[in-house]
């Protein structure tokens, strides 16, 4: 019986503060002052046709289950594929690095769409992100997308989320009933799946055990979701395992539901990330 090949590794390309792969455009590392500011599971696979649990998962073309129903993979396609790297710019304080992914049989076969997208990640004294879709087309398309950040916190049930105060969300951990935020800002005690539409706000997370405070500034980003999986959900995700949940808590900048993005051929859009610690 042959042994089970062992998956090739993927690549990982290394700047002083940080790592990405081809491997979904993913943004692995980023580091501040020398601490990580990004979350990646000690149990997440690193193969090719695989998510990888942390870092900035890139989700495109749509977030979340497969609209359709047709068990096409969560979140989409783009994460779990090679994107070709079109650009490696070593800076005096910052490395900068572009991906870019065009359809193919593949692709199209699960969304029948022509299209080029490109992600731009500039690791420097903050993480700048730029998700660019251009329709490259005959017709419009429309289509969903959100970086899923991981945020690596001390212990998610001591953290402070201001930014979302007042808003209204749809909660997928209470069957995707409506919810509003109060005055006060976010803290968590249990599962925590919410997604917000139509804010554009800066949010900020307060790490009382790490000392710091996450900053999460996006551009053309309607939507924002939040999410922590807690005890049992964590237990039932294999690439997370039952403990490792306390120490981030999901802040994704995206477009999605009735903030999707409608192009037009030859029309592009671009959803523009930066995070920073305070
Ligand atoms: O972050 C929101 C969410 O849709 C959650 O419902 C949870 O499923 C999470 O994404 C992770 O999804 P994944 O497919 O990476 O396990």
């Amino acid at each position: 019986m042959l042994a089970r090949p062992m998956a090739a590794p993927l690549p990982i390309l290394r700047s002083p503060l940080g790592e990405v792969t081809p491997h979904g455009a993913h943004v692995l590392r980023w580091k501040k002052d020398d601490r990580d500011v990004l979350f990646v599971s000690p149990r997440s696979k690193f193969e090719p046709g695989v998510p990888i649990r942390g870092g900035i998962p890139v989700c495109f073309p749509w977030f979340g289950d497969d609209p359709e129903g047709k068990g096409r993979p969560a979140h989409g396609f783009a994460r779990r594929v090679a994107w070709r790297l079109v650009e490696q710019q070593p800076g005096p304080d910052a490395t900068l690095f572009a991906f870019e992914l065009t359809d193919d049989e593949t692709t199209r076969a699960l969304w029948p769409h022509r299209f080029r997208a490109r992600l731009v990640a500039r690791l420097g004294p903050t993480l700048d992100l730029a998700f660019t879709v251009t329709n490259t087309d005959a017709r419009p398309f429309r289509y969903e997308e959100a970086l899923h950040t991981y945020l690596a916190v001390g212990d998610v049930r001591r953290v402070v989320l201001r930014g979302l105060e007042g808003a209204r969300y749809r909660d997928k951990a209470r069957g995707g009933a409506i919810g509003h935020e109060g005055a006060e800002p976010v803290v968590f005690s249990e599962e925590t799946d919410r997604t917000y539409h139509g804010l554009e706000s800066v949010c900020t997370l307060q790490d009382p055990v790490l000392g710091r405070t996450l900053e999460v500034v996006k551009c053309d980003s309607r939507s924002t979701v939040v999410w922590t999986p807690w005890t049992d959900k964590a237990a039932r995700l294999a690439d997370l395992g039952a403990d490792a949940w306390t120490g981030f808590l999901c802040v994704e900048s995206g477009n999605l539901g009735p903030d999707a993005i409608t192009l037009e051929p030859g029309a592009s859009h671009t959803l523009a990330l930066r995070i920073a610690v305070r």
